[in-house]
């Protein structure tokens, strides 16, 4: 068949909305064959292997070939894995690779349903990728008895598309994020296919459901394109999908509405579906091409219609049909092992035989173990093949951000506290120059939902514009097609890019309301494992970090009041340990020492907590650098302990605890001038775990000289007080260690009143210093009274008022600025 008569064909797909037209539909592609019988033959017969080493790993010990009949002795004795999605994922696999080599594409295969990671693991081992990267698991006949023991095995791999599978960016094993991640790796990448199946109960999910707008962001001139597959076999683990219950009107009404072509293969027959699939694959590739050309030759404007593919076959294809006298193929009860009784049926011993059988292996490999040379004709060569491509070990493709120096951004603070800033803000212009020095390199972008002008990050659009391929208004600003930021109101899709760009091998930075960054909570987990899978794997090569800040915080979301105010992010992060950083901007110029780490660094995620509003400045870029360098320290400039040992120390993490702790400091040294008093600041969390625990944890001996071990420690923190406990509790002096943060107390109010509800004001930290300091006894009694009574004072002005006492709001550091102007 010509390509003309296959696009027509497919166009005749597209009509096919109910079963009988469909129906109608295979019957004529049946009697003109796309394939002609030798090709047919061939690639069912390699789909034949990947579907018999698929089941092989699932239940096979040993006789890896059945050279001999199957007994209870060459069974695992745990039968883990998933059968009902792999032979849909294998059949796609392997009319990719078919038109990989007619066509010569690059393309990388995401797997949604990643639980049929028998399926990949298959795939790519007959193409050789996997022995490549996994030399034990030889392309031979041990190497194919330790593929098969090796799955789901203990000291083996995981059952799903984990990052040991060559080829993957997808793990697959939390649903959802495969179109997202699809989308990321196409961006920027115009040479680029990325054929993503999706599970028809994974598009129930709400991350994925979101994903199919990723077309309006996706540019056909300067970014690849995404092949979404829509596996539609019709069940999940225990029901039937939505999306297979619906009257395909209305499926296609849905993905028609989501700006797709939607074309589709339909069928049980493997003959008939093959032919369909190769038709309308060729079509759909064709139609990507089209688009492809008429952007960047013809200059085509606007928003293309994008193809898609709806695969709907079996659940459980070729698998057992029946056991039991219950329904297995095409039903949920395929999703798992379909045969899982054989020590206790010598029935399902003889029907897996048959099953195994059923794909006749001597036929598909030689007696050595290597699959046969008629069908390693059918594997792409070298850096074609899905498992080889280093757009999918991104890694390999990662260069180096050019980063301009801080310096010309840094804001002047002579003296603590001489300076006010907007630290986000200041960073925007630094981050306009990281976008406009990698424009040529076309791999730095900056995600977020709807924030960057409210995180204040606006400078940015002086160099770029926020990616758009909707229709525009002529009021619209900052729209276009090319930009390098890309604003969509769903963390789930903002995450979901930016991970699919770094794995891919770019860099990036999602920017986000604090509060709401807990909706990706889940992806940040599943991210991490990732990293730390990858990181054991020498073959892949180390990625861009995913840098992540949060604004708009806690303390300061007083207008929007309680929905916006969680700091919790930061508790779930630290779990992940080794792989995360957390870092505390007290003031701009240490924001931006930060960021330009987070920006230079492999293999972690960066967590990153920073004001937006104007507030006072405390540290010369030089002060800020030495700072951020050691992650913690003692504020000289702000400490009276200098000829001795403090009587306390007041530590603070964050902007709002460092500004309270100050304020606390200053009232301090006006009524008590001689308790000695030291600041200590964090800027880098993970410096309080133990070094034994987290690479960036301080020795237990640097501690114990910052926080003493024996005198009391008053840590005023931005989050939730348990996390400081969390991090601390092995230290000398954590017995001494009393910790001020956010206790879910907040609403709509002013700035210093939420610091107030949450006695992390600086008249509650002077209380909390009178309290815990022995010395002090009855002498203080006098200022602790004066300090209850600004708080009283503090209630009754901001009830009275709606904003804060003029003693808070024009509170300045005036502390021996003259004398000692450096710090
Ligand atoms: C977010 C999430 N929720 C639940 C699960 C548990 N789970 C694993 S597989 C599966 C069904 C998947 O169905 P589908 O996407 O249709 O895949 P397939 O039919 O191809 O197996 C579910 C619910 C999961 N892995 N991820
Ligand atoms: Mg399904």
């Amino acid at each position: 068949m010509a390509w003309g008569d296959a696009c027509e064909a497919s166009r005749a797909d597209r009509r096919t909305l109910d079963g009988e037209l469909l129906s109608a539909q295979v019957e004529s592609t049946a009697e003109r064959p796309y394939l002609s019988p030798e090709e047919l033959e061939l690639l069912d017969s390699y789909w034949r292997a990947a579907n018999y080493l698929s089941v092989g790993q699932i239940y096979l010990l040993d006789n890896p070939l059945l050279s001999e009949p199957l007994s209870l002795d060459h069974i695992k004795p745990r039968l883990l894995g998933h059968w009902g999605t792999t032979p849909g994922l294998n059949f796609v696999y392997a009319h990719l690779n078919r038109a990989i080599i007619a066509r010569d594409l690059n393309m990388i295969f995401v797997t949604g349903p990643g639980h049929g990671g028998p399926g990949l693991v298959a795939n790519t081992w007959l193409e050789g990728s996997y022995s490549e990267r996994h030399p034990e698991i030889s392309p031979d006949l041990a190497g194919l008895a330790r593929l098969f023991k090796q799955f789901s095995f203990p000291g083996g791999i995981p059952s799903h598309v984990a990052a040991e599978v060559p080829g993957s960016i997808n793990e697959g094993g939390e649903l959802g994020y495969s179109l997202a991640h699809a989308y990321g790796a196409a961006l920027d990448n115009p040479e680029l296919i990325v054929a993503c199946v999706v599970g028809d109960g994974e598009a129930e999910t709400g991350p994925l459901a979101t994903s199919w707008h990723s077309n309006k962001f996706l540019n056909p001139r300067s970014d690849g394109a995404v092949l979404p597959i829509l596996h539609l076999n019709g069940y999940k683990i225990a029901n039937p999908t939505i999306l297979a219950r619906v009257p395909r009107r209305e499926l296609d009404a849905l993905l028609t509405g989501y700006g797709y072509q939607p074309h589709y293969v339909e069928g049980h027959d493997p003959a008939r579906v093959h032919q369909q699939m190769a038709a309308t694959l060729d079509a759909v590739l064709d139609e990507i091409h089209g688009i492809q050309e008429a952007a960047r030759t013809s200059g085509q404007q606007g928003r293309p219609r994008w193809p898609m593919i709806v695969l709907a076959t079996p659940k459980g294809w070729t698998g057992p049909a029946f056991v039991d006298g219950k329904k297995v193929e095409g039903h949920w009860r395929s999703h798992q092992v379909p045969l899982d009784a054989l020590a206790t049926h010598p029935a399902h011993l003889r029907m897996l035989e048959d099953w195994l059988r059923s794909y006749r292996p001597e036929e598909l490999f030689t007696s050595e173990g290597t699959l046969r040379p008629e069908l390693r004709r059918l594997v792409p060569r070298g850096d074609r093949r899905m498992g080889s491509n280093p757009h999918a070990n991104g890694g390999l493709l990662l260069r180096d951000l050019y980063l301009p120096e801080i310096d010309g951004f840094a804001l002047e603070v002579r003296a603590p506290g001489a300076a006010r800033g907007e630290p986000t803000r200041v960073l925007g212009e630094y981050l306009c120059e990281v976008l406009r020095g990698n424009v040529a390199s076309r791999n730095f972008r900056i995600v977020g939902p709807d924030e960057t002008d409210s995180n204040r990050l606006s400078a940015v659009f002086k160099t770029t514009e926020r990616v758009w391929l909707g229709e525009l208004d002529r009021d619209d600003v900052h729209l276009a097609p090319e930009g390098r930021v890309m604003e969509v109101l769903s963390e789930h899709m903002c995450q979901g890019w930016l991970e699919g760009y770094l794995l891919t091998g770019r860099h990036g930075l999602f920017n986000c309301y604090e509060a709401f960054i807990h909706i990706v909570d889940s992806m940040f987990n599943q991210h991490a494992k990732w990293i730390r899978s990858a990181r054991a794997l020498p073959w892949r090569a180390p990625i861009a970090s995913l840098n992540i800040l949060l604004s708009s915080h806690v303390w300061r979301q007083d207008h929007n009041g309680f929905s916006h105010q969680d700091p919790g992010y930061l508790d779930l992060v630290v779990n992940k340990g080794d792989l995360v950083r957390v870092y505390l901007a007290c003031d701009a110029n240490t924001l931006l020492c930060i960021m330009e780490r987070c920006l230079r660094s492999r293999d972690l995620v960066n967590v990153v907590v920073a004001g937006k509003q104007p507030q006072p400045q405390w540290l010369s870029l030089e002060s800020a650098r030495g700072h951020c360098e050691a992650g913690i320290g003692i504020f000289d400039w702000a400490s009276n302990d200098r000829n001795g040992e403090p009587d306390v120390v007041l530590a603070c993490a964050g902007d709002v605890p460092t500004l309270e702790v100050l304020a606390a400091v200053d009232i301090l040294r006006r009524h008590l001038p001689e308790l000695a008093v030291r600041v200590v600041n964090v800027v880098d969390l993970m410096t309080l775990q133990p070094s034994e625990e987290h690479p960036n944890g301080l020795p237990a001996a640097d501690f114990d000289a910052l926080f003493t071990t024996d005198k009391p420690v008053i840590f005023a923190f931005h989050g939730y007080p348990w996390l400081i406990h969390r991090l601390t509790y092995r230290r000398t002096n954590h017995h001494n260690l009393h910790v001020r943060g956010y206790k879910e107390r907040g609403t709509t109010t002013t700035p210093f009143d939420m610091v107030v509800l949450n006695d992390l004001d600086r008249f509650h930290l002077v209380m909390d210093v009178i309290d815990r300091v022995p010395t002090l006894g009855y002498r203080s009694a006098q200022l602790r009274q004066l300090m209850r009574d600004r708080r009283t004072e503090h209630r009754r002005y901001v009830t009275r008022y709606g904003q804060d006492m003029p003693e808070v709001r024009d509170w300045v550091w005036q502390h021996e600025r003259d004398e000692t102007a450096q710090i």
